[in-house]
């Protein structure tokens, strides 16, 4: 086993936690090399591992796959019980498509509100364009639908991919106090009580870079 995962800043890089999380709810042994976003050594090292110059890439020896989703299909194909799609078809139908909806979509959500997790604010709705309230109201109602469906504990049942593609929005959500109807605020709940998203947020407020044109979103001088 000779798994590496090159992420970037733990406070910031949500598509990183995505990877991260998957390999760390499968228990897959892995190494971490952090590269923190836009800095020197980022552009010094960063297109030594991928073409695509973006986190997460996955090495496996002289592997490299990059794209959270491309690593989750590679490793769910390549190592055995790692956390996949519901076994029922019409669920698994379900799951990918809310998966691939966040994959390549929500991108006011992504513009407006971006991954910040030393942020905690209470902020109106007011302050985002209608796309954005739009994106969170989808959200808020995909998240019911599911648990209306399947009735829990995860989106589709058991821990899925479709739940490692919204961690991510939760903790946004918790980020600038986007206030849930309590169906969904249930998802925010589970997503900010699993142990490894706990360890990546004591990590991310370890860390020391800032990126001001993050910050910029929540109003925070850097
Ligand atoms: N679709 C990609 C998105 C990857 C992505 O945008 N990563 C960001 C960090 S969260 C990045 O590397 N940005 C650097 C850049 O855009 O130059 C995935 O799913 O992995």
């Amino acid at each position: 086993m000779s798994l590496r995962l090159i992420i970037g800043n733990k406070n910031y890089s949500s598509w990183s936690l995505r990877a991260w999380l998957f390999l760390k709810q499968s228990h897959i042994e892995f190494e971490e090399i952090k590269l923190a976003l836009f800095t020197q050594q980022w552009e010094a090292e960063i297109k030594r591992y991928t073409p695509a110059g973006k986190v997460p890439v996955l090495l496996d020896g002289d592997i490299v796959i990059w794209d959270s989703l491309a690593i989750m299909e590679y490793v769910r194909e390549n190592f055995p019980d790692t956390v996949g799609w519901p076994s029922d078809r019409a669920a698994q139908a379900h799951a990918r498509s809310i998966a691939n909806e966040m994959h390549s979509g929500f991108m006011a959500i992504r513009e407006e509100l971006p991954q910040n997790l030393r942020v905690c604010q209470q902020r109106s709705l007011d302050d985002f364009s209608s796309n954005a309230r739009n994106e969170i109201q989808r959200v808020e109602t995909l998240w019911q639908d599911c648990f209306e469906r399947y009735g829990g504990p995860w989106l589709c049942g058991d821990f899925s991919i479709a739940d490692v593609m919204y961690v991510p929005v939760a903790l946004r959500f918790v980020t600038y106090g986007i206030q849930l109807k309590p169906t969904a605020q249930q998802f925010v709940t589970l997503a900010q009580a699993l142990e490894p998203v706990q360890a990546w947020y004591q990590d991310a407020a370890q860390e020391e870079e800032t990126l001001s044109f993050i910050d910029a979103a929540a109003k925070v001088s850097s």
